[in-house]
């Protein structure tokens, strides 16, 4: 099984390093892709000059920011082409440790074979530190409402530590994933439910970044409480027609 870490870089310069050394000491096995989208503070040189030195890490390079979910997409299909079997995703930032990546690869490894692993922090073992009250309430409430609107018994759907298998990426028509932040952790999941994917959480601990800067916002926010919003209703009035239909099939 050959496994690739796609990891996004968005002015990273001082945390990409750590993060790659860590998950070369874990996960000594796997290939990593940064996918830089010209980071004005140099990350991209950064990596390429650690790709210089460890034929296991690859640098894709984007012309200019296009959010994580593109970055993401663009990171797939480099994965994709080149055949790997299971594909990773996990911040530069620090927030996602390598030394809980091992674990999620021996979950997605295992044979009951899962559509999607979610490194999760609000399954029983999961954790997070250094947020403050009112981060880890936003992340578990917007989790609830995504479970209550979507209908979807995943505790963390808004987790960016996750690995799919390929034959899972390679159902979903990933050129019209749209969602940036972590509302296309939400989209991406959602479209895993309803391919009939399995997923499974694995419990880790979340640690806040504590070198660069983030890019949450408000708009990351609005777009996804909207977008579920929109997914939840849709997908809701959709199950009724068809209920209807059959209803109306029955009594004639
Ligand atoms: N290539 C690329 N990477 C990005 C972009 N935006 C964010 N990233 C990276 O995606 C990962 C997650 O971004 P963060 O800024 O940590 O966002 P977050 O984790 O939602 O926010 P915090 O919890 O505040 O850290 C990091 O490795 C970023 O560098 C982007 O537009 N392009
Ligand atoms: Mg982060």
């Amino acid at each position: 099984m050959t496994t690739l870490v796609i990891i996004p870089t968005y002015d990273e310069r001082d945390s990409l390093p750590v993060t790659l050394a860590g998950v070369r000491e874990h996960a000594p096995q796997v290939d990593v892709l940064v996918v830089d989208d010209a980071s004005p503070d140099g990350t991209g040189e950064v990596a390429d000059a650690l790709a210089a030195s460890d034929g296991q890490v690859h640098v894709l390079h984007r012309a200019g920011k296009g959010g994580l979910g593109a970055a993401y997409v663009a990171g797939f299909g480099w994965g994709l082409a080149r055949g790997y079997d299971v594909l990773v995703e996990m911040d530069a930032d620090g927030s996602h440790r390598p030394t809980d990546l091992p674990r999620v690869l021996a979950r997605a490894a295992a044979p009951d074979e899962p559509a999607l692993v979610i490194g999760s922090r609000w399954v029983p073992g999961g954790s997070v530190v250094n947020w403050p009250w009112h981060r880890s309430l936003l992340s578990r409430g917007g989790n609830t409402y995504v479970r209550l609107a979507l209908g979807m018994p995943v505790r963390d759907a808004t987790a960016g530590f996750r690995a799919y298998r390929a034959a899972t990426l390679r159902r979903i028509d990933l050129s019209s994933v749209e969602s940036h932040g972590y509302c296309f952790q939400v989209d991406m999941t959602w479209r895993v439910v309803r391919h009939g994917g399995t997923i499974v959480e694995v419990p880790i601990t979340f640690v806040e970044r504590v070198a660069g800067v983030s890019k949450m916002s408000r708009a990351i926010v609005a777009e996804a409480l909207g977008k579920t919003t929109a997914w939840g209703l849709a997908y809701r009035t959709r199950r009724l027609r068809s209920g209807l239909a059959e209803l109306t099939r029955g009594a004639r």
